[in-house]
């Protein structure tokens, strides 16, 4: 038992509880970014700067994570980076948080995993990179993502710098739409496509400032509307990449995967390493300005919720 939440199985590091017990901004941040998305080092620098720029924006940043059985709400640097290197570390969604907890493992959360355990604290904003969506092909795999589900289920603000281009985005967007998830573009009238700032799909909504952010959740939750929300908030423009760039390294690794025989939890993660090698770099590159744009724009809207 931690004595700050009472919550059985749970960590609240000391700079987190502070913040929600003062009830102060609290940015929640995922960790199967760390542990499958980047490879290591760039993994653990993205961590710390992600980490600094929430503070910078005055909010504290809680990544969250399982470490040997306990769900972390926030890490020491020392803890950050131990898992930015950790071996064979588990890949965490809905369907496997609780089994770790049982077993004393250690692990990275998904979108999905993070929302939980960001719910169990108070935690209502959290940023990432991308989004598990429809992938490509489902219509024979059944690929879907648990994040979605769990957007319809939590009321947690995810921002994202929308559906990866790994995914179809159009079948995301309806199963979003389906599920009665909001996607709000950021800024922008089209459906941000993470690499690059714009795609083909017009934006569902649209939002211009943290505090409409603030205030359109607020009313869902008076409401009594249950769920959360997908901020798809524009890659900035000296670090986007032309999608007509990504999309032959993407079908060269879906077509990899596919060889390969790739599915399941592993095929995000196989996907994204195949990407970093064929773009040399580059998409890794955009990946962590993307983060650590969203990690600006999260920060601002749980200011944003805090004077409401
Ligand atoms: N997209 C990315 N980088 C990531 C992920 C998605 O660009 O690291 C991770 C996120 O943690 C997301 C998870 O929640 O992959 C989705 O995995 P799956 O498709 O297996 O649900
Ligand atoms: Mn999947």
């Amino acid at each position: 038992m931690s004595p700050e939440t009472a919550l059985p199985h749970v960590d609240v590091h000391g700079p987190v509880a502070l913040a929600l017990a003062a009830g102060r901004p609290v940015v929640a941040l995922e960790s199967t970014i760390i542990t499958h998305g980047m490879p290591y080092p760039e993994n653990s620098w993205m961590a710390a700067n992600v980490e600094a720029i929430i503070q910078a924006e005055g909010a504290t940043p809680a990544t969250i994570a399982v470490v040997d059985g306990r769900i972390k709400i926030g890490l020491s640097e020392d803890g950050r980076s131990a898992l930015a290197r950790a071996e064979n570390p588990m890949k965490l969604s809905r369907a496997d948080l609780a089994f770790a907890v049982a077993e004393g493992r250690t692990g990275g959360t998904t979108v999905a995993a993070t929302m939980i355990a960001a719910r169990m604290v108070g935690i209502s904003v959290f940023a990432t990179g991308g989004i598990g969506g429809v992938h490509t092909g489902a219509e024979s795999t059944f690929d879907i993502s648990a994040d979605l589900d769990e957007l319809a289920r939590t009321p947690v603000i995810v921002v994202s710098a929308g559906p990866k281009a790994i995914l179809d985005i159009e079948k995301t967007l309806e199963v979003l739409e389906t599920r009665g998830v909001p996607v709000v573009a950021y800024g922008v009238d089209t459906v941000p496509a993470f690499w690059s700032r714009a795609s083909r799909f017009a934006a569902p909504l649209r939002l211009d400032a943290p505090d409409s952010i603030a205030r359109f959740h607020a009313a869902r939750r008076a409401l009594g509307i249950e769920g959360g929300m997908l901020i798809a908030n524009p890659v900035p423009e000296q670090d986007e990449i032309a999608a007509e760039i990504m999309a032959v390294h993407i079908a060269e690794a879906q077509a990899a995967a596919t060889a390969a025989n790739i599915s399941g939890k592993r095929v995000t993660p196989y996907l994204l390493a195949k990407i970093l090698e064929l773009s040399e770099g580059a998409s890794l590159k955009t990946n962590i300005a993307l983060v650590e744009n969203n990690a600006r724009l999260a920060a601002r809207i749980a200011k944003a919720m805090q004077s409401l």
